[in-house]
């Protein structure tokens, strides 16, 4: 499947996609059974895998179990370098350019770039950016990074542009897995607004409602992980909302 294809046609088209989060580690919990089921029925357009400390090691298991029950594509979502399986279907070739950490900007990149042109994957280049979400994340930690802070938006928004124009596929504003906030309406509106590729949008995302607005202010991909895990159910109304902002005329959204 071209991935790259699928997120361009649906931006041209302004239909919303709604991604589940999967952190390998979690898959000995027993709800991934229930996730997948409901994530079929729901039409979960892409699962991304992975997580900033993946410590078990259950990245192929968990990559082959979920190609055993459905066509949902998978779609690395690396928190290191170790986080890469053939198994997948793409990955998300990250440079964080929210900081200003070498090696996360170009320094990994070349060290993967030999085993990514021989693998299957597709890879997806894209623009990583860091949102303060109101407490120290994961992610901030691990990569020694300062992300942007929650109310700048023009500095989020010449971020995004010096991404797009540096060739970058995607942008990704992330305000970290379990951010106590989640990246601000008037942020995805400018940088919606001021870059063509298509924008990823996750981090704090916990009910329907808060999907639904993120994606009506711009974002074009909606990812949430930690409250799936947390209760799996959210996964009907949080993509039933997502997808719902695509169909809608601007006539029955003033309704
Ligand atoms: C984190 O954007 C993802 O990188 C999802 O965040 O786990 O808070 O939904 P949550």
């Amino acid at each position: 499947m071209d991935l790259y294809p699928s997120f361009q046609t649906a931006k041209e088209t302004g239909q919303k996609k709604f991604v589940v989060l999967i952190d390998p580690d979690k898959i000995r919990l027993g709800n991934m059974d229930q996730i997948l089921k409901l994530a079929v029925d729901a039409q979960v357009d892409y699962f991304f895998i992975g997580g900033s400390l993946v410590v078990n090691n259950m990245l192929d298991q968990c990559l082959s179990s979920i190609k055993e029950k459905c066509d949902i594509p998978m779609i690395l979502f690396p928190g290191n370098s170790f986080q890469l399986s053939y198994r997948a279907d793409g990955i998300l070739f990250l440079s964080l350019i929210s900081g200003r950490n070498a090696e996360l900007l170009i320094g990994k990149h070349v060290v993967t770039a030999p085993y990514l042109k021989l693998s299957p994957l597709e890879i997806l280049s894209t623009g990583y950016m860091l949102i303060d979400g109101g407490i120290p994340t994961t992610v901030s930690y691990i990569s020694n990074t300062q992300p942007i802070p929650a109310n700048k938006d023009d500095v989020a928004m010449c971020t995004a542009i010096a991404g797009e124009m540096l060739g970058l596929k995607m942008i990704y504003m992330d305000a970290g897995s379990g951010a106590k906030n989640p990246v601000r309406n008037s942020m995805i509106e400018m940088v919606s607004g001021a870059v063509q590729i298509p924008l990823i949008v996750g981090g704090g995302i916990r009910d329907a409602v808060t999907a639904y607005e993120k994606a009506k202010a711009g974002a074009d991909v909606i990812v949430v992980g930690n409250a799936i895990e947390k209760d799996p159910q959210l996964i009907i109304d949080m993509a039933a909302a997502v997808h719902s902002v695509s169909t809608k005329t601007p006539a029955t959204d003033k309704q």
